[in-house]
């Protein structure tokens, strides 16, 4: 991989900020004063799925995926350095303090634009401009949304999706869409069989959509766990390496491949005939990793055709949310995109308080809501065991376009049920929100 110069320029050491944009939804995207060294996986899992896959960051400095601005504190413009198609390729930029100057370099074609005044008016002009550039639609109104996936997780049965049914309907809580998310399949790729907890995923959406509400799924849609029949039985529709998780090593699914394509279409076409209308699309940065593909086009290209297809088979009423998903390789293809990583894991306790994981990319990505999609902070937990819940919910308030919740409703105290509804009421126009973020 080779970096060529793209500019240097004079920055203040003191009042110089750089901001670098993260590849995907979970990883960090923030603004730095220039001297510092933005965060780097500790874990090798980790640079595959939080940072750019295939590009590890320089030992100091930045490394920015399509979009780095730096705001000299000089009192000259701020630059905006940004990939120049965001449909083909996103180059690595990389920017480092050397002497008082900051070195520009980037592994592909970049736009270099002048913007008076500092990095959040660069930033809302950038989102305008792509936006114009791409031809994205202006954004839908999100619906409300009741996952399942943070009291749940992979435990999930079609028994705990009636009883919130039954609770949301018997409380009036103002929710759209009830959203059953990981645990119903039987595999990473498996989709169209089911895990054991759930028997009839026709019967399920006709139950939601009975109750006057909306039926939602989450899918990985272009991860392939190697434990899958799917791999097993398709070792030509693979590529990359994704990482790890569900115990199982994680592929990408070719999507230039004609087989791949027409197992995601009729998977799609099944999902939206049987009642779905609401699709959570997650670890999509799995469709764009690098490798030898059927056809010869670029992991972002093959992403976005994989998108395109996606959007095909469910029809333009239905909406999608992009999460594990490369932010500006998908302007223009979904509704919704989640901005930050996950509220929690399971894997941490509710109380240790782990912080606001998410705030500070939810607070850098605020200028692509209303311009790219409807920004999406991840759900509110509002029982009582949540200790960040009163930050968490202060966060969403100011910043949550799409309003989603994700507890056992009948495990709310009052607290968390006045926050929920107060949430479920005021979610904001799909239009940008007011500067300063
Ligand atoms: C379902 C979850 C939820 C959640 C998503 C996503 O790196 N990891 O191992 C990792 C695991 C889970 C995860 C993100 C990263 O969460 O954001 O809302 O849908 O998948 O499995």
């Amino acid at each position: 991989m080779t970096f060529s110069p793209i500019d240097e320029l004079d920055v203040s050491a003191e009042h110089g900020r750089v901001y670098e944009h993260g590849w995907q939804s979970w990883s960090p995207t923030s603004t730095y004063t220039v001297s510092q060294t933005s965060p780097r996986p500790v874990h090798e899992w980790q640079q595959l799925m939080r940072f750019r896959p295939e590009l590890p960051g320089p030992p100091s400095g930045f490394q920015a995926e399509g979009l780095l601005v730096v705001d000299p504190g000089t009192g000259s413009p701020s630059k905006v350095y940004a990939a120049r198609d965001i449909r083909q390729e996103v180059p690595s930029i990389r920017a480092e303090l050397l002497d008082g100057r900051l070195a520009v370099t980037a592994d592909g074609p970049v736009a270099v634009d002048l913007v008076r005044g500092g990095i959040e008016p660069a930033l809302t002009g950038y989102g305008d401009r792509i936006a114009l550039e791409v031809g994205s639609d202006a954004p839908r109104a999100a619906p409300n949304v009741w996952c399942s996936w943070y009291h749940y997780f992979l435990d999930v049965t079609e028994r705990d999706i009636a009883e919130n049914l039954a609770a949301i309907s018997r409380r009036r809580l103002p929710i759209d869409v009830i959203q059953i998310d990981d645990g119903w399949q039987a595999g990473i790729g498996d989709w169209p069989e089911l895990s054991g907890r759930f028997s009839s995923l026709a019967d399920l959406a006709a139950r939601i959509r009975d109750d006057g509400l909306r039926a939602g799924i989450w899918l990985a849609p272009f991860t392939v766990g190697s434990h899958s029949v799917l791999a097993r039985e398709h070792p030509d529709w693979l590529v990359g390496d994704g990482g790890q998780n569900w115990g199982q090593q994680l592929l990408g699914l070719d999507l230039t491949h004609p087989g791949a394509r027409s197992y995601m279409w009729s998977v799609f076409r099944q999902l939206e005939e049987i009642g779905f209308d609401y699709f959570k699309l997650d670890f999509l940065y799995s469709g764009a990793l690098a490798g030898r593909r059927h056809e010869d086009l670029t992991g972002v290209a093959a992403y976005r055709s994989g998108l395109e297809l996606i959007r095909n088979a469910v029809g333009p009423e239905a909406y999608l949310l992009g999460s594990g998903a490369p932010i500006l390789p998908s302007v223009g293809l979904v509704d919704a995109m989640r901005v930050s990583p996950d509220t929690y894991h399971p894997t941490d306790s509710e109380d240790a308080r782990r912080g606001l994981r998410g705030k500070t990319n939810v607070v850098a990505r605020a200028w692509q809501h209303g311009r790219f999609w409807v920004n999406d902070p991840d759900c509110m937990v509002a029982r009582p065991s949540f200790a960040a819940r009163h930050e968490w919910a202060e966060v969403i308030e100011r910043y949550g376009g799409l309003r989603s919740v994700s507890d056992r409703i009948a495990d709310l105290d009052e607290w968390g049920i006045q926050a929920t509804k107060r949430l479920l009421n005021s979610a904001p126009a799909p239009t940008p929100f007011a500067l300063p973020y």
